[in-house]
């Protein structure tokens, strides 16, 4: 069986939804990145990036969100967008994994964990976050899917992130974005969506985000 190792973030949730979608049996194996166990030996041989999610596919690691999208629909046929939309796929999924994903991920980091005194950083990752959720805003205007006509991977790589926008933006801003709240709506009206948001309940998480957990997030802080 699939081991697909997690936590309750952004990138691993777009994993949990695919894994809900397909019905593909998996073992969910909790990751808890605010204990360190990012690092283990064990796992990095599995995640050389030290970071969730991972899976572990009849003894073949696979990681990075998108990458284990394209991988699972790829294996199973399903969520992929017709040949036909391959160029917009691709373009869409690396827009979320390098753009959406990444400046999203630091605009919470300097709006809500970095001490004060950063306004450059805050008001770059600000700008850039915002930049980067109005462009998937614009893609959504008049359509229900960010890729062709029906639902797939892509639209499951942004509603892990959907989940956190209200904390990466502020929730008027993302109020403001009324297609991207409409496409996030409609995942989350799919019973794939309220399975794969169960997942929290399976393990217990630590929640602080306290110096333990500073020291294995914010590794920086320590050279
Ligand atoms: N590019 C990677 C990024 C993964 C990533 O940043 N994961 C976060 C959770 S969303 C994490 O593991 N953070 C723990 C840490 O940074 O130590 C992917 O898409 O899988």
């Amino acid at each position: 069986m699939l081991q697909f190792y997690y936590n309750t973030a952004p990138n691993p949730m777009k994993v949990a939804l695919f894994l809900e979608e397909s019905g593909l049996p998996y073992e969910a194996i909790p990751l808890d990145t605010r204990k360190g166990e990012q690092f283990q030996p064990d796992y990095v041989a599995i995640n050389p990036n030290s970071k969730a999610p991972s899976i572990v596919d009849d003894g073949k690691p696979v990681f990075d969100s998108n990458a284990i999208l394209l991988y699972l629909a790829e294996k199973t046929g399903q969520f992929l967008p017709a040949p036909e939309h391959a160029a917009e796929t691709l373009s869409w999924l690396m827009f979320i994994a390098t753009g959406i994903g990444p400046y999203s991920g630091q605009c919470v980091h300097f709006r809500h964990f970095a001490p004060p005194g950063n306004d450059y950083g805050v008001k770059r990752y600000v700008f850039e976050a915002e930049r980067h959720w109005g462009i998937l805003n614009d893609r959504l205007a008049g359509r229900d899917w960010i890729v062709g006509d029906s639902y797939s991977i892509v639209d499951m790589a942004a509603w892990g992130w959907e989940r956190a926008a209200a904390f990466v933006l502020g929730q008027e801003k993302f109020d403001s974005l009324t297609n991207v709240k409409r496409h996030f709506a409609a995942i989350n009206a799919r019973p794939a969506a309220d399975r794969a948001a169960a997942i929290k309940d399976r393990h217990a998480f630590k929640t602080e985000m306290d110096e333990e957990a500073k020291r294995f997030m914010f590794r920086h802080t320590a050279t």
